[in-house]
C-alpha cells in the first residue's frame, strides 16, 4: 500500500524528518512518500497560517487520487484541511493531533499535550474537545519554540524535555503528545529521559492510517463526506474547481 505524509508546510527538512519517523513504524510492504506542497508557508503556527497552507494540502490530495495513493496523514498539529482532504480523497486520511490523541487515550485516564507556542494553544484544546477528550486532555503546554527552530535551535530537545516532563507532574498525566510534527525526531528521546509514553502523532497517524487500509475500511461517503459539490473556482484558485 501507498501512504502519502503531507507536511502542509513548505519546509522540506521538516517533511524529511516526518518521512524519517513515519518511515520508521511502516510494516514491510507500505511505501510511505512524505510530500509538502509547493505553495504556502514554511511554517503554520497561526490561524492564518493554517488556512492558507490548505490549498496546498489539497493539491496534495488531488495528486494523490491521480497517483493512486491508499491513504494519507495530515502532518501538522492543527490537523488543517482534515475534512475537505476526507471529502476528497478515496482511502482514508488521519491527522497527527487526532491520532496522538487518540493513541495517548489508550495509554492512561489523562494526557498533556505539549507543543510549540502558546498562540497555538487553543486550536489544540478545540481539536480535543471536538475528537471528544476534553476530559482526557488535562493540559496544552507551549514552550516558547517556533516551528523552525526546533531544527535549529540547541536547546530544543532539553527545553521541550523539561516541559514534558513538568506537564507530566502538574497535570497528573499519564502519557503526552507532542503537539507539533517537527517535534518527531525527539520522541525516543524524551520517552527515554521520562520513562513515561510520549506520542509523536506522525508516526501514530501513520501506523493508524496503515491499518485502516489493511481492515479495508475508508471515509463514509453517503453524507458529510461525499466529493463536494463540482463547481468553477474563480482566479488564483481556479485550479481547485471541480468537475
Ligand atoms: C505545527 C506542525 O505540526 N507543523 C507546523 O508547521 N506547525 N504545529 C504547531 N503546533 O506549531
Amino acid at each position: 500500500m501507498r501512504i502519502r505524509v503531507i507536511n502542509p508546510n513548505t519546509t522540506a527538512s521538516m517533511t524529511a524528518t516526518i518521512a524519517h519517523a513515519a518511515r520508521a513504524v511502516a510494516g514491510p510492504g507500505t511505501v510511505v512518500e512524505a510530500v509538502n506542497p509547493e505553495h504556502g508557508p514554511v511554517s503554520i503556527e497561526s490561524h492564518y497560517d493554517e488556512a492558507l497552507a490548505v490549498p496546498g494540502l489539497l493539491a496534495e490530495i488531488a495528486r494523490g487520487e491521480q497517483e493512486g495513493v491508499s491513504a494519507y496523514v495530515v502532518a501538522c498539529f492543527g490537523d488543517p484541511g482534515l475534512e475537505a482532504a476526507r471529502e476528497r480523497a478515496r482511502g482514508p486520511v488521519v491527522g497527527i493531533a487526532e491520532a496522538g490523541m487518540h493513541a495517548a487515550s489508550f495509554l492512561g485516564r489523562g494526557f498533556s499535550v505539549v507543543t510549540t507556542l502558546s498562540r497555538t494553544t487553543g486550536r489544540a484544546w478545540d481539536l480535543a474537545r471536538s475528537y471528544g477528550f476534553g476530559e482526557r486532555c488535562r493540559g496544552v503546554h507551549s514552550c516558547e519554540i517556533p516551528v523552525l527552530a526546533l531544527e535549529t535551535d540547541p536547546q530544543a530537545r532539553a527545553v521541550i524535555t523539561e516541559h514534558c516532563r513538568r506537564a507530566l507532574e502538574e497535570d497528573g498525566s499519564d502519557a503526552v503528545v507532542l503537539g507539533c510534527a517537527g517535534m518527531a525526531d525527539l520522541c525516543a528521546s524524551i520517552t527515554n529521559a521520562l520513562g513515561s509514553p510520549v506520542v509523536d502523532g506522525v508516526a501514530a497517524a501513520t501506523v493508524f492510517a496503515e491499518s485502516l487500509v489493511r481492515l479495508g475500511l475508508s471515509t463514509g461517503k453517503r453524507g458529510e463526506f461525499a466529493p463536494p459539490p463540482p463547481k468553477p473556482f474563480t482566479g488564483v484558485l481556479a485550479p481547485w474547481g471541480l468537475g
